[in-house]
């Protein structure tokens, strides 16, 4: 079974997926063996590596480490052509569809594709959206980019529906790591209404309430990194996963 189609029948199975997202940068790594069995113990469904700078060269170290204390997919998040690694099940093969800078469309797809190829990682294509969420956040920065309007949900579907024309394997619905406001359920309701590719939402979700509100309006898959960077307590993971899944 692929990747892709491992993380699909979890989230069939439970009604819904949770991932951690783990930014190599943020995480201590003496502690992360624990955090990584913990988190697995407590259902986590699958670990997202990546992030906006990553100044860390423990990339692939974090990969290695996340990889021999769990048996759930680990998935990279890239925030740049920098972060390919074999280490990893796969990659998320994201482009930016929220925005109008080429460069994250198709640019550095380009000059990735060869690299994963050589390195036979399963790429995910991924349709990147970032949603607008109160202040200006790294990914949006970084990338140039507008985000889409957070009370214009009929502009989401629009970019959703040409996702699943184009092809994309996943849909991303992205506020930004530590974002004041996270996606708003009307939005992921109507893009979950009129678009069938499977939806991932993430970006400031705080408590686990949260999280069950973007599964019961539609998110196949529900991220968290911030909250568990700051208070990562087994309990709190426990009650993420718990709202996540429905069943
Ligand atoms: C994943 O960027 C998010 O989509 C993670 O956001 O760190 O705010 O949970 P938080």
């Amino acid at each position: 079974m692929s990747t892709y189609e491992t993380l699909l029948s979890s989230s069939n199975a439970r009604g819904a997926a949770y991932l951690v997202l783990v930014d190599p940068d943020k995480i201590d790594g003496n502690s992360l063996p624990k955090f990584i069995q913990h988190a697995t113990a407590a259902g986590v469904d699958g670990f997202l590596v990546g992030g906006s700078l990553v100044l860390a060269d423990t990339f692939e170290d974090c990969i290695t480490t996340i990889k021999k204390n769990t048996k759930v997919p680990v998935v990279i998040f890239p925030g740049s052509v920098q972060q390919i690694s074999k280490k990893a099940d796969a990659i998320l093969y994201l482009s930016l569809l929220s925005g109008r800078n080429a460069e994250h469309i198709i640019g550095s797809q380009v000059t990735a594709a060869p690299i994963i190829k050589k390195m036979k990682l399963e790429a995910i294509s991924t349709a990147y959206m970032l949603v607008e969420s109160g202040k200006t956040t790294s990914a949006e920065f970084m990338s140039n980019t507008k985000p889409l309007p957070r009370n214009k949900p009929d502009i989401a579907v629009a970019h959703a529906l040409a996702a699943e024309y184009i092809g994309f394997k996943l849909l991303y619905l992205e506020a930004g790591s530590g974002a004041e406001h996270s996606v708003p359920e009307e939005m992921i309701a109507a893009v979950a209404k009129y678009c069938s590719v499977p939806l991932i939402v993430g970006g400031g979700i705080r408590t686990p309430d949260d999280a069950r509100k973007k599964v019961k309006a539609g998110a196949r898959f529900v991220v968290t990194g911030n909250v568990l960077e700051k208070e990562g307590s087994k309990d709190l993971i426990k009650e993420f996963a718990a709202a996540i899944h429905l069943r």
